[in-house]
């Protein structure tokens, strides 16, 4: 016997084995159901109880964790199930206007809706460092915040459901342009038979050096002081037909810089050159 919220987990792959080892480890009765039952064999191994459908694991306590592929996905499992007085937390990845929707559907079966967005990867589940972005019932989130803690730092954003996709589909807008920028450097100095264990430190040192200049230009942003002292929009834009005129040479594809370069282009058309980078954002405001 133990005081401890019972906890369903709907969906184990990676993450959702992540999710439901770490409940597990904090002391939970953790019930989970698979579309593949195989999964499920580890968990069960530590203590987890093992549903045949997804209506007996939603009967098994008040708190409802799901992550599946696809929000389609969880749509398809709770649907028809019994909601009421569960609390659903969807931690599947998905758009606001389908967090939006879910909670519809949720609340309108009795039941409760917080979205989250995971910002860790399974291994980081249960440790420090990993978060999760939650939004929609404030409520339901404060009476099972410390059961989620065992999953992640919690942090709430706000009642509407949609703003935890978001902040998460930011982040990894965020990640997909360093990653992309880190990857297409790769290929620039691999034309010259460099290898990548060379590059690398040094693109870890100068894309660090440059994440510290984040913090300046969100406060341009907020203040719509966009003036510099340290680079200006022009400066970027004439250096821009060098690095996709090297590209070309190199016999690398210039992709994704042909869009920036167009904004540049546009930025200083507009008036705007003599201003940081951060004015980017009034222009992408506009698309
Ligand atoms: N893994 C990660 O690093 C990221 C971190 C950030 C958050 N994402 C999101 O988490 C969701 C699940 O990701 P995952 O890594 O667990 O994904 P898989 O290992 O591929 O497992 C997918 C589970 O979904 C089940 N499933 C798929 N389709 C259906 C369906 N039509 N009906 C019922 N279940 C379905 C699948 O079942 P099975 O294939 O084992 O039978 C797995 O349980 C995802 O949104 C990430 O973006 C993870």
């Amino acid at each position: 016997m133990t005081d401890k919220t019972p906890v369903t987990v709907l969906g184990l792959g990676l993450m959702g084995s992540a999710l439901a080892e770490a409940l597990l480890a904090a002391g939970h009765p953790v019930t989970v159901w698979n579309r593949t039952p195989a999964k499920a064999a580890p968990l069960v191994a530590k203590g987890a109880v093992q549903a045949s459908v997804p209506d007996e694991a939603l009967a098994a306590g008040p708190l409802v964790i799901v992550c599946l592929s696809l929000y389609s996905d969880a749509g398809d499992v709770l649907a028809g199930a019994s909601l009421t007085g569960r609390t659903v937390v969807q931690l599947t990845n998905g758009t606001p206007r389908q967090a939006r929707a879910l909670a519809e559907t949720v609340t309108g079966r009795d039941g409760r809706y917080v979205d989250g967005g995971i910002m860790a990867v399974p291994q980081m589940i249960g440790k420090p460092g990993a978060l999760i972005l939650y939004s929609g019932d404030e409520a339901a989130f404060t009476e099972h915040r410390d059961v989620l803690a065992a999953l992640a730092e919690p942090r709430h954003l706000g009642g509407d459901p949609g703003l935890a996709p978001l902040y998460d589909l930011a982040l990894l807008d965020g990640m997909y342009g360093m990653l992309a920028g880190f990857y297409h450097g790769l290929a620039l100095v691999r034309s010259e038979n460099v290898e990548a264990a060379e590059f690398t430190p040094m693109a870890v040192a100068w894309l660090t050096a440059m994440l510290r200049s984040l913090p300046a230009g969100g406060r341009a942003v907020d203040t719509g002081e966009f003036g510099t002292d340290v680079s200006s929009i022009t400066t970027s834009q004439v250096a821009f037909p060098g690095l996709i005129e090297t590209c070309r040479d190199q016999g690398v594809d210039p992709w994704y810089l042909l869009p920036l370069r167009d904004l540049l282009d546009r930025a200083v058309a507009e008036g705007h050159g003599s201003d940081g980078l951060a004015r980017m954002v009034t222009l992408l405001e506009r698309g």
